[in-house]
């Protein structure tokens, strides 16, 4: 058990590890908050991995066909990102699903006897609708980011008036994200409630966003999916030191401006949230 020198040459492994070390750095991950799923191709985990050799055997609460034989590396249930880099074959795992989406197997990690994260559902499930569609599609991340939490306390939570105002928080917002985000109602965590909620909104957009508790981002790479959380995060700070100041706010980007953005970048804003 522990790190050896191994893991630190499986690229996609290495580049978890510098995700949640990032993540935990920006302050988006204290204790065990937050998870991280990459779908990672089988050629490439056959060049580092013995995948004969099935250390254990998990079932699954809810049936993921559509996975069938996919790689994961998946951060571990009630393992802490601050440790990842200390010790990726107990905080990581890398697992298979198997045939009949029924149940998977660790190929890889969880070194002490760990397994996913709780939060497994809500990946899989998103990843299903993500690759539907885009084929490049392959990360699934989640985590507490902090003003965004913060956001749900005092903003209205209608997707719509969610999305227009972070796109007026931030210039570059609207062609981050032109999909806008969802946002669920409050779920208990860990269910395969949550997770199909999730999935739902994944089909529309690759950010959604659990009031009181953080945000799930979706991408074809971890640099990508994490630029689009920090682009929200970014944004929501702005709001919360903007929508505290005394005199409340004076001028935003208005829904003219937003659109002559759109057109620039070439990106589509989501329907319904600008009125011209
Ligand atoms: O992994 O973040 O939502 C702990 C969580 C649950
Ligand atoms: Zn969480």
């Amino acid at each position: 058990m522990g790190t050896t020198n191994i893991e630190y040459n499986i690229p996609f492994v290495q580049e978890v590890m510098e995700a949640t070390r990032n993540m935990w750095e920006m302050g988006w991950d204290e204790r065990n908050g937050g998870n991280i799923s990459y779908l990672v191709d089988e050629a490439e985990v056959k060049k580092y991995i013995d995948v004969t050799k099935v250390k254990r055997t998990l079932p699954l609460e809810f049936p993921v066909k559509e996975l069938a034989g996919k790689y994961f590396v998946v951060t571990g249930t009630g393992k802490y990102f601050k440790n990842v880099t200390l010790a990726p074959d107990v905080n990581l795992g890398i697992i298979r699903v198997a045939a009949d989406g029924m149940s998977f197997d660790i190929v890889w990690g969880y070194a002490d006897g760990g397994r996913p994260t709780s939060e497994l559902a809500a990946h899989f499930m998103s990843h299903i609708e993500r690759l539907k569609k885009d084929p490049q599609h392959r990360i699934i991340m989640h985590c507490h980011s902090t003003n965004v939490i913060a956001m749900t306390f005092v903003h209205d939570l209608s997707e719509k008036a969610f999305t227009k105002t972070l796109w007026q928080m931030c210039t570059e917002c609207l062609v981050v994200f032109p999909d806008g985000v969802g946002v669920l109602p409050w779920f208990v965590p860990g269910t395969n409630e949550i997770g199909r909620a999730t999935a739902e909104k994944m089909k529309d957009c690759r950010l959604v966003v659990w009031p009181q508790h953080g945000i799930f981002g979706a991408g074809t790479t971890m640099d990508e999916t994490f630029g689009l959380i920090e682009t929200v995060e970014k944004a929501a700070e702005v709001y919360m030191l903007v929508s505290s100041h005394r005199e409340g706010i004076k001028q935003t980007i208005t829904d003219q401006e937003l659109t002559d953005l759109a057109k620039a970048f070439g990106v589509t804003p989501v329907a319904g949230v600008l009125k011209v």
